[in-house]
């Protein structure tokens, strides 16, 4: 008789639980990780806010690096920079890019350098959303911003092309 209201509040938390994730209005797509090198790389995707109410995108966690941390890219003199990002919005019945270039979940210390196919599996904590926990596949053939490393390659060839120019 004791023990009923116990097992009653258990299964109580259990469906809370499932239900919140359930209902939540982010949705994350078309993830994937990319990494140049074998010590860092960047999770890439688009965010999703069904909702009608702004979401920020507040902290990033994963055990597949050292550190784990939200970076924005912005080109500086021709080099390509990149700072911690503030908090993101993802506005409501909107969505937030992560791409090359731009916002990305930046890994730095990678556990295991990542293969083509590896799942590597990262928390993304919203504001209102609470966490969500996606897995998100390698993709080293740079499909989607092959564009981009080509055009700091490029920039950085012009830049040094240019001062050689200058100095002749
Ligand atoms: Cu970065």
């Amino acid at each position: 008789m004791k023990l009923r209201p116990f097992i009653l509040a258990a299964f109580a938390a259990l469906f809370a639980a499932s239900a919140q994730a359930h209902g939540s209005d982010i949705e994350a797509h078309q993830a994937y990780a990319y990494s140049a090198n074998p010590a860092s790389g960047g999770v890439f995707m688009v965010i999703h806010n069904h909702g009608d109410e702004d979401d920020r995108l507040i902290g990033v966690r994963s055990d597949a690096a050292a550190r784990v941390e939200v970076h924005q890219s912005v080109m500086q003199d021709g080099v390509m920079m990149m700072s911690q990002a503030e908090t993101l919005v993802i506005p409501a019945g909107g969505e937030l890019l992560l791409e090359r270039g731009g916002y990305h979940i930046m890994f730095m210390g990678i556990t295991t350098p990542w293969q083509q196919g590896d799942i590597v599996t990262v928390t993304l904590i919203f504001e209102h959303a609470g966490e969500i926990t996606i897995d998100v596949p390698v993709d080293l053939t740079g499909a989607m911003g092959g564009d981009d490393e080509a055009h700091m390659d490029m920039t950085t060839m012009d830049m040094s092309a240019t001062e050689d120019g200058a100095s002749n």
